[in-house]
């Protein structure tokens, strides 16, 4: 049996914009679309310079790539509240048609924002909240030092100069991704939600020291007595009955309970607070 694929690509590069021109994709085995052929996960990764917009980084990952963005989210310009302290200014803030969700390096994280609000935020700039294996994914190899944390590591330790900080204040902060902050500073809330310990239909392990993962992002197993220096010394926070949101990654005052594999299922997804913020993907 023949297949025959002509993919001709010419790249037009303008001053900001990488436009991809598919002049002509044929393909003539069955069962295959040329979308498939198109968003495999090797064809995007070589289209990930133009794949993102500016303030996303991409994310390799087994279900094609995407784009998360490279800073915790603060409230755009447009935004009447930019630095929110209540949840009446954020809903104020959501409330005005120009006010969208920005990633910027030297901005505040916005805060003071529920789940479901912060899933409305991202829907405003055509984005949404990551699921908990995207935010897993975008983290990886993000450095989480145990103590001594300084100025240029994640804030978990109150470590720069307030608390929160702007967006990016750690230089070092980075996961393998470029994605700044995925440790510490804000709490990020991810998407999905937690009924009575379980999330899917799976039971999650009680509250402790990350043990090891589940495959899907979730802690496997967890321990009540001693935290484990190949999970980063990560705690697993969890309430065991009614509807809990899912935020990730810690925030300034964890200390070496923050961290890629560190989750805080307490609070239902109507919660706001101080330490917890978000990021959008796409
Ligand atoms: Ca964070
Ligand atoms: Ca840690």
């Amino acid at each position: 049996m023949g297949t025959t694929i002509d993919l001709k690509k010419k790249r037009l590069v303008g001053r900001k914009e990488i436009i991809v021109i598919v002049a002509a994709v044929v393909l003539t085995t069955a069962g295959i679309k040329a979308s498939d052929n198109f968003f495999s996960p090797g064809e995007a990764k070589r289209e990930s310079s133009g794949f993102c917009p500016d303030e996303m980084v991409y994310i390799t990952s087994s279900g094609g790539g995407f784009c998360i963005d490279q800073f915790e989210a603060s409230p755009g310009g447009e935004c009447p509240n930019p630095d929110p302290l209540s949840q009446a200014d954020t809903r104020a803030n959501l409330d005005y048609r120009g006010c969208l969700p920005a990633s910027r390096a030297g901005t505040l994280p916005w805060r003071f924002i529920s789940q479901d609000q912060a899933a409305v935020a991202c829907a405003k700039a055509g984005k949404r909240l990551p699921t908990n294996e995207e935010w897993y994914a975008a983290a990886l190899g993000t450095p989480d030092k145990k103590a001594d944390w300084s100025a240029d590591d994640c804030q978990v330790n109150g470590n720069w100069t307030a608390q929160p900080g702007q967006a990016g204040s750690g230089k070092d902060c980075a996961s393998a991704a470029g994605a700044y902050d995925m440790i510490g500073n804000v709490w990020e809330w991810v998407e999905g939600a937690v009924n009575d310990g379980s999330y899917e239909g799976k039971k999650l392990p009680a509250s402790g020291f990350v043990d090891s993962t589940d495959g899907e992002s979730f802690p496997g197993l967890t321990n009540q007595n001693a935290p484990n220096p190949d999970y980063h010394e990560d705690y697993f926070w969890i309430k065991e009955s009614g509807l809990r949101g899912i935020a990730r990654g810690g925030y300034w005052s964890n200390k070496s309970d923050a961290g890629t594999y560190s989750m805080y299922i307490v609070t239902p997804p109507s919660f706001v607070g101080s330490g917890m913020g978000f990021r959008c993907a796409k």
